[in-house]
């Protein structure tokens, strides 16, 4: 099994997200078979649905051997620790763990769209991503730095480390 660099997009509205991400982060870098090899600072933004509580959110870069499902299944035992319930689309959560990039392959299964579909509209995805990997382009070759001037900014904001 080969070797991959993953991107994940973490986020989290409800109950101390900032201690939501740290604790996420920190069950990413224990889990086998995962290295975390870098995290970017905390963000806080607007969420794209109007009256929701702001935003918390980060991307980090793993390596892995996992397959994207083995590595999904990882992830959504993790968000159910942290008492991720499943009601609505787009609902306030108290953690989301997104696969924005697996190497730079392109999947479309029943559980899996990577690159994540909406990434390239979501300056809280590109804006971490570009932070610990300035130069990365997706698997159709679009350049990530480009993609930012075209999304809202929803107010985005690098919290102090
Ligand atoms: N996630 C959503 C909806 N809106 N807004 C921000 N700022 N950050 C998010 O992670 C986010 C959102 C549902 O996935
Ligand atoms: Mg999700
Ligand atoms: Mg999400």
């Amino acid at each position: 099994m080969t070797k991959q660099l993953v991107y994940i997009g973490l986020g989290s509205n409800l109950q101390d997200p900032v201690t939501q991400l740290i604790t996420a982060l920190n069950a990413l870098a224990n889990l086998p078979d995962i290295k975390l090899v870098s995290q970017s600072s905390l963000y806080i933004s607007d969420s794209l649905l109007e009256g929701q509580p702001q935003y918390i959110n980060a991307v980090a870069c793993l390596e892995t051997v996992l397959t994207p499902e083995a590595l999904l299944d990882q992830l959504q035992q993790i968000e159910n620790e942290h008492g991720r319930e499943r009601k609505e689309r787009w609902g306030a959560r108290t953690l989301d763990l997104d696969i924005i990039l697996y190497g730079n392959q392109k999947i479309n299964t029943e559980r899996l769209i990577i690159p994540h579909p909406q990434m390239a509209l979501r300056s809280f995805v590109l804006m971490p991503l570009l932070e610990i990997a300035p130069n990365i382009c997706l698997p159709d070759g679009r350049v990530v730095a480009d993609l930012l001037a075209d999304c809202p900014s929803q107010n985005l904001k690098r919290l102090s480390s």
